[in-house]
């Protein structure tokens, strides 16, 4: 072992790291005994639905390296994206914070949000693990912030190559208003080659130039994300007179019926395929043991792709628009071909990396986030708690095996518990995964103690906040 994945025992950050609860990761942390530093590997699939990988039941796709995290770590079944739309994810899986809070709660469109992002006092990820001697980059989708103030290189993250917007041409990098969107940093510089390739050959490179330095890669995926357009296909968008903001989209290019399906079947492998490349580089630099790979989806599906039987797709507060495939691998720490059913959620993952990494957290802010790395390398209950979901078409609170949906407008009246069941849907998770029947009538006194605990959530996470999106 290098002495690179210890920390200096006299640095500050080592202090920190020593005095802070749970960093030892279930090891007794010695006054002056020295830790590794795990490296991390974030992958984020774009509208992957719950049953479009192997592992998670797909019979349509070939996914064998998502399905070898899940062998060599951790299957998580319960596991979901705090937004059920792009931006709203990207946000609170950066922040560790409900996307409330940081005001972005739908899409930051190419059209209408050119001017807004997530401001730069949010902290995310990047930024805490760089307090702990990380190097940090992303390579692929940002997406919460066009204009260059709110450019990834300003949040933490030491290298960016990739797009800002929600989607590009999966070779020719124009967004889907006809603007060019590729970059290299706080430039834009266009890249010869298909998204997916390119994501991963960045990724591959940066393993390959870091492994003796600690670092986060965070390679948030542009498939299965539309345009579907497979490696050898053609460019749908382009240009008029090459200028910016003239989208000109070849109709003949965009493939229908089955060559839809067959488009969105390679987006997939071919991410798949450059996962295993991921995990190939990762065994040549001898990193493997050292490493956290964690793989997940952003929401569910769009149209071509598998709500695994989950009711609603992309964009609703159903199962099927924020229950997200899940796995994460962590060799000799995590144990192999383990699965698990515990609640979790994207915003768990900055306090699940500060807590393996040794980073602290900045101590006067409220993050929503838990650490999950006790309960994934030991296996060990999380702590009881509730999780909520706000989006456009209403919020919801998910406590233990009852989920209760409401529609945002009626959130703040208070009524009778009569009143308030009307209108509110009450699932048991438990008996009903895929939310058929309503048992909010049945149910009264849930019903009441959910709605009050929905309300309290909405006014704390919204206090103040101006809407950037
Ligand atoms: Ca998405």
């Amino acid at each position: 072992m290098t002495s690179r994945r210890h920390f200096l025992k006299t640095t500050s950050l080592a202090a920190a790291a020593l005095a802070a609860p749970k960093l030892a990761l279930g090891e007794p942390a010695a006054a002056n005994e020295l830790r590794k530093q795990p490296n991390f590997v974030i992958i984020l699939a774009d509208d992957l639905g719950y049953g479009d990988i192997t592992c998670f039941g797909s019979k349509r796709f070939k996914t064998p390296n998502v399905d070898a995290i899940a062998k060599a770590g951790l299957r998580m079944t319960d596991f979901h994206s705090n937004g059920a739309v792009c931006s709203p994810t990207r946000a609170a899986l950066l922040t560790g914070r409900y996307q409330q809070r940081s005001g972005i709660t739908g899409v930051v469109t190419a059209k209408s949000h050119r001017h807004t992002g997530l401001d730069q006092a949010e902290v995310t990820f990047a930024e805490v693990l760089k307090t702990a001697g990380y190097k940090t980059a992303l390579f692929g989708k940002w997406h919460t912030g066009y204009a260059k103030e709110f450019n990834p290189t300003h949040q933490g993250f030491d290298e960016f190559r990739g797009y800002v917007s929600g989607n590009v041409d999966f070779h020719s990098h124009i967004d889907q208003e006809g603007h060019f969107d590729w970059w290299n940093g706080l430039k834009k510089e266009d890249d010869k080659g298909y998204t997916t390739d390119l994501i991963t050959k960045y990724g591959c490179d940066f393993i390959r130039r870091h492994k003796d330095t600690p670092f986060c890669l965070y390679l948030p995926h542009e498939a299965p994300h539309y345009p579907l357009q497979g490696r050898n296909d053609p460019p749908q968008r382009s240009r008029k007179d090459g200028k910016d903001g003239q989208l000109v989209v070849d109709r003949d290019a965009v493939p229908k019926g089955a060559k839809a399906m067959r488009a969105y079947t390679e987006m997939i492998e071919v991410m798949d395929e450059g996962i295993g490349k991921v995990l190939e580089t990762l065994r040549e630099c001898k990193l493997e043991n050292d490493t956290i790979v964690l793989f997940f989806s952003d929401n569910g599906p769009a149209h071509e792709g598998s709500s695994g039987g989950l009711k609603g797709r992309k964009g609703s507060i159903n199962e099927g628009g924020h229950r997200v495939p899940a796995c994460v691998q962590w060799p000799g720490k995590i144990k192999a071909g383990t699965e698990s059913a515990e609640t979790m959620m994207g915003a768990d993952v900055l306090v699940t990396l500060a807590d393996a990494g040794g980073a602290k957290l900045p101590a006067e802010r409220k993050f929503d986030g838990v650490s999950l790395m006790d309960h994934w390398t030991t296996g060990k209950a999380l702590a009881k708690r509730d999780l909520f979901w706000g989006v456009n078409k209403g919020i919801a609170i998910r406590s233990g095996k009852w989920k209760l949906i409401a529609s945002g407008a009626s959130a703040k009246k208070k009524a009778s518990a009569k009143a308030v069941a009307k209108g509110v849907q009450l699932y048991d998770l438990s008996k009903d995964i895929g939310e058929r029947k309503n048992v909010a009538a049945q149910n009264p006194t849930v019903v009441k103690a959910l709605r009050v605990k929905l309300n309290a959530w909405m006014a704390d996470v919204t206090k103040g906040v101006k809407k950037r999106s």
